[in-house]
């Protein structure tokens, strides 16, 4: 049986599809000025994928990596925030509060403290909503995106889910204030992450831009996280719930003692270029 007029979210949980854990948003909660829902901030998903050492992250969006050039705000583009790991099970806030999360600088362009790309551990978070022509809150934010006639989502978690501060005064928590610099992220090209069995479009999400780029899992805890991140201004947002299992450090695995490595380079070395000198004789 089926309501009429019951719009249904594009799906409420995450979605494991070739090996990608998918969270989907709604198509119709980016806000563009007094326009909403498919505009330059609308978001669309977010993908993640593991291997035994790498961890890959895919996002479909209309906005761009440059940022949606606009002057006066902070460094005249408003851009993506950093992508937050909370792996605590608290709350944003409280995990913020303890220094326990993660994040990844993916956008070079945006307002994070950090001075690079990367990954980062015992993050403090800030807002960078008011500098960026924001939201000052998601309560804002939502009751705008309802107002305009959209369905705001968090992707994985519901658009007022108590994970997030819903009111106050700029508290979208959604840039890194400062942070530990724990590893680089490599950027994929949208060839490679169809390689890697990347399909958005079977969910319909189809936004302008698929960006994605992967990180060494050793950067990172394992186990169940949360992970998140708004546009500068809290234009969009998405949340996906995930988990990664230990990793295998390749560092780690497989570096055996030196006087064991001279050792066995010294006999292969030697036994090699006898068997090769043997070999030549013969066909000569
Ligand atoms: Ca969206
Ligand atoms: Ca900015
Ligand atoms: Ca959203």
């Amino acid at each position: 049986m089926t309501f009429a007029g019951l719009q249904q979210a594009p799906a409420a949980a995450a979605t494991l599809h070739g090996g990608w854990n998918y969270a989907i948003d709604s198509f119709t909660d980016g806000v563009t000025g007094t326009h909403i829902g498919g505009g330059e901030f609308e978001f669309y998903g977010i993908a993640i994928k593991e291997t035994s050492d790498k961890a890959y992250v895919a996002i479909n969006s209309n906005l761009s990596l440059t940022g949606f050039a606009a002057p006066g705000t902070g460094r005249g583009n408003v851009n993506y925030g950093d992508l937050f790991f909370n792996f605590s099970g608290q709350n944003f806030n409280t995990a913020n509060t303890n220094r326990s999360l993660f994040a990844i600088r993916f956008a070079e362009g945006n307002d994070s403290g950090v001075g690079t790309t990367g990954v980062y551990s015992h993050v403090a978070a800030k807002s960078v909503t008011s500098t960026n022509l924001g939201f000052r809150n998601l309560n804002l934010y939502n009751s705008t995106v309802v107002f305009g006639g959209g369905t705001p989502s968090m992707g994985d978690l519901a658009a007022d889910d108590p994970y997030f501060q819903q009111t106050g005064i700029d508290t979208v928590l959604n840039s890194i204030a400062v942070g530990t610099k724990v590893g680089e992220i490599n950027f994929l090209t949208p060839e490679t992450l169809s390689v890697l069995g990347l399909d958005f479009a079977q969910f319909n999400a189809t936004g302008s831009q698929t960006i994605g780029f992967s990180f060494d899992k050793s950067a990172m805890p394992s186990g169940a996280f949360i992970a998140n991140f708004f546009a500068e201004c809290a234009n969009d947002g998405i949340a996906i719930k995930g988990s990664f299992q230990p990793g295998v450090d390749p560092d780690v695995e497989a570096v055996p003692e030196p006087s064991t490595v001279l050792g066995t380079l010294l006999a292969f070395g030697v036994l090699g270029i006898g068997k090769a000198k043997r070999k030549n004789h013969r066909q000569k």
